[in-house]
């Protein structure tokens, strides 16, 4: 897929404030510093574009940004955000989960994982949660000229075997390097396929 045009659309504090559209959308979620700003960066060609997304006030949002008029990408706040207190990030928590559970056109949820890291527990609870709602979603394994391509694998293949203790089939996996390109092109071609089943359907 090339990318023509992106743009970004609204913020949003919570579900009900999301816009109507009838457009699928991908929405992108992982850990602070997962490297989440720099891959919507690469995927979509524009160098500042998840900048809007890091502004203050703007990181507790649910950020729209609209892609060759065709697809919306959605930027979600960072899951086990640390800093928050226990009433804001119980706030938090429900307006993701509001969105994931409830949002009629979400097509799939992009979770983005540092490949430098063995499998982290918030990270196999969030998507033991995304398999109890049946709320389908890929994994993509970031940074990954950050190390050696046998550490990437040993750490993908410990996740796999962490997620087959409480889930049948495995998701689609990517890896991705925002600083090479690396797995750019692989995942635009998925979203493009699911664009299309998208109007299908
Ligand atoms: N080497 C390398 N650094 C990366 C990559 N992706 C992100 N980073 C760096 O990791 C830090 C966090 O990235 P950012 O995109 O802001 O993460 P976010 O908090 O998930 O949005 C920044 O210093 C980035 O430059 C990558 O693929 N390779
Ligand atoms: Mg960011």
């Amino acid at each position: 897929m090339q990318i023509h045009s992106a743009q970004f659309e609204i913020s949003a504090p919570d579900l009900d404030s999301c816009p109507e559209s009838d457009l699928p959308e991908f929405a992108f979620i992982g850990r602070s510093n997962v490297g989440k700003s720099s891959l919507i960066n690469t995927l979509t060609n524009k160098h500042n574009l998840a900048m809007v997304s890091a502004k203050p006030g703007k990181t507790r949002l649910i950020n729209f940004f609209r892609i060759n008029q065709k697809w919306d990408l959605v930027d979600l706040p960072g899951y086990g955000y640390a800093k928050a207190s226990g009433q804001t990030r119980n706030k938090f928590n429900v307006m993701v989960s509001d969105y994931l559970v409830k949002r009629d056109n979400l097509s799939c949820v992009f979770v983005l994982i540092d490949c430098r890291h063995e499998a982290q527990k918030l990270d196999l609870e969030f998507t033991a949660w995304l398999i109890e709602y049946q709320i389908p979603f890929v994994l993509v394994f970031t940074k990954t000229d950050k190390v050696k391509p046998t550490i990437v694998q040993k750490h993908i293949d410990y996740f796999k075997k962490a997620m087959s203790e409480f889930c049948d089939g495995l998701p689609r996996i990517y890896t991705c390097s925002a600083k090479t390109g690396t797995g750019r092109k692989e995942i635009l071609q998925f979203i493009d396929q699911a664009v299309v089943n998208f109007s299908r359907y």
